[in-house]
């Protein structure tokens, strides 16, 4: 009697200690309005500077930062990169959230988007999303290695949206097993389009994670025409609510039913 006592104290320390020990808590990883610079030259060592960007009004009283698109991205003339003092990846007990507004002109042909990605080494994960013209009947497009292989890193257009002038707002959701992008036009709270990629869990395990983010021209690719604007960037880690610690909690349920029968 005392034994099984001791197994079931056992068994449910061991839970909670799964549950308290692999849970997390959230963290903002990159929080940027651009309100706060009096010019584009403030924005460094935070971000890279690059000759191609500039700030504009924001809609809201701010400003917003827009990376031109009429440079050759192939040298990072065209794309501002802000370094994260850590590697981020989705686990069962936390998701990566990303959320932005962007600035659309309606331009045809426009290569500009927000990244995610490591160049520490290879192989790594890579994603990005805004606008890229290699999609047919999507303007707006996802880029994703749903693979630690980055060489099958894919676009996929986004819900066959097409570009539209105005202030939209991005979301893109990371679990350890899937990737959810929405994008609302004129960011008037109704979705407009939403995408979903499962994701090998290779994603995370084989990779560095990610490392730094990236506002401008799309990874190693030229980008012609006019770029974006982006505002309100935040990225954050967020704790997994209840599902996974519901099941875990079950699963304890079964350990001590069975450690007591
Ligand atoms: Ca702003
Ligand atoms: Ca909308």
């Amino acid at each position: 009697m005392l034994l099984a006592k001791r197994r079931w104290l056992l068994g449910f320390a061991g839970v909670m200690g799964l549950m308290v020990g692999g849970a997390a808590s959230g963290e903002m990883i990159v929080e940027e309005v651009f309100d706060d610079y009096g010019d584009v030259s403030e924005m460094g060592p935070t971000w890279s500077g690059v000759s191609t960007m500039s700030f504009v009004d924001d809609g809201l009283g701010g400003k917003a930062l827009l990376m031109k698109g009429d440079a050759s991205n192939e040298s990072k003339q065209n794309t501002t990169v802000k370094e994260f003092s850590k590697s981020w990846k989705a686990s069962a007990w936390n998701e990566l959230v990303l959320t932005a507004r962007i600035y659309d002109d309606g331009g045809s042909s426009k290569r500009s988007t927000i990244g995610l990605r490591s160049y520490a080494s290879y192989p790594y994960p890579l994603f990005e999303v805004g606008r890229y013209n290699g999609v047919s009947g999507s303007d707006y497009c996802v880029r994703m290695s749903n693979t630690s292989i980055c060489s099958s890193t894919k676009w996929y257009g986004l819900d066959g949206m097409d570009a539209k002038k105005g202030w939209h707002e991005i979301e893109a959701r990371f679990t350890f097993d899937q990737l959810v992008v929405k994008l609302d036009y004129l960011g008037d709270g109704e979705v407009d389009g939403v995408f979903e990629l499962e994701l090998d869990a290779s994603v995370w395990e084989g990779t560095n994670g990610f490392t730094q983010m990236s506002l401008g021209g799309p990874s190693n690719l030229s980008s012609a025409s006019d770029g974006l604007c982006f505002d309100e960037v935040r990225f954050q880690s967020v704790a997994v609510p209840e599902p996974v610690v519901g099941w875990m909690m079950g699963l304890g349920g079964l350990f001590l039913l069975r450690r007591r029968g």
